[in-house]
């Protein structure tokens, strides 16, 4: 299974994914994920998409081109993948598609989740993340059920990222809508795209997805 998960900042993909890579036995590869791993590591990776990440801008293609590029032919993606953060704009689509026809190994499905703006920005400034586990959690929605402590690995670890606040957020909703929206009509072009309610709860996002996943595969 190869799939996309296409949505704005805050509408579920990293939530989706990791429910999606648990239920399939795939890796979820975030490039958001990546790249704040090479932020926290150092490496001189990390040091060129700081400042955009900061902004909330986008960071370079030809990183992050490079990072799916390398990430893709790793031996656990074989059986598929659920792409979360990538691709972000047309060049990287199209870049992706070239990728993956070259490995005879087109996209199966791009899902689009789908948030009203005014919900994103409760969800992003109230998102916490483990940083032992990545466990992703909300102090308005989906609080841990012991305050401060994770639910599923116990750490006191739960932190806000530093591009959750509202001045980067915004920032971030902007490059959304000019950048990435566009990928939309890309997909549905080539029929590949499925649109679900983001703002139901999440396991019925889950379980809508499945019943796309199943019925695209
Ligand atoms: P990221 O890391 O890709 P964003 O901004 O695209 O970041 P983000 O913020 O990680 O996306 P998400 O993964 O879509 O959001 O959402 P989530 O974490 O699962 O959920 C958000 C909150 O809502 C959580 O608190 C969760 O509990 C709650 N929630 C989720 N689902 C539901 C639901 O169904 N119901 C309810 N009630 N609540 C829910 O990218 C970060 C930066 O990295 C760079 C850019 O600088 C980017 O800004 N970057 C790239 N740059 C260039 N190209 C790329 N391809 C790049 N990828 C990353
Ligand atoms: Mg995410």
């Amino acid at each position: 299974m190869r799939t996309v998960l296409l949505g704005a900042p805050g509408s579920g993909k990293g939530t989706q994914g990791e429910l999606l890579s648990q239920k399939y036995g795939i890796p979820q590869i975030s490039t958001g994920d990546l790249l704040r791993a090479a932020v926290a590591a150092g490496s001189e990776l990390g040091k060129q998409a700081k400042a955009a990440m900061d902004a909330g801008k986008l960071v370079s293609d030809e990183i992050v081109i490079g990072i799916i590029r390398e990430r893709l032919t790793q031996p656990d993606a074989a059986k598929g993948y659920i792409l979360d953060g990538f691709p972000r704009n047309l060049a990287q689509a199209q870049a992706l598609d070239e990728m993956l026809a070259a490995l005879e190994q087109p996209l199966q499905a791009v899902i689009l989740l789908d948030v009203d703006f005014e919900v994103l920005m409760k969800r992003l400034t109230g998102r916490r993340t483990c940083q032992v586990c990545g466990a992703i959690y909300n102090i308005y929605f989906s609080p841990p059920q012991e305050d401060q402590r994770c639910d599923k690995c116990g750490s006191d670890q739960l932190i806000q990222r530093s591009d959750d606040n509202e001045e980067t957020i915004a920032n971030r909703l902007q490059v959304y809508q000019s950048q990435t929206a566009p990928l939309v009509d890309y997909y549905e072009a080539q029929g590949k795209l499925h649109k679900v309610n983001g703002t139901d709860e999440v396991t019925e996002v889950a379980k809508h997805i499945g019943q796309i996943l199943e019925t695209a595969m």
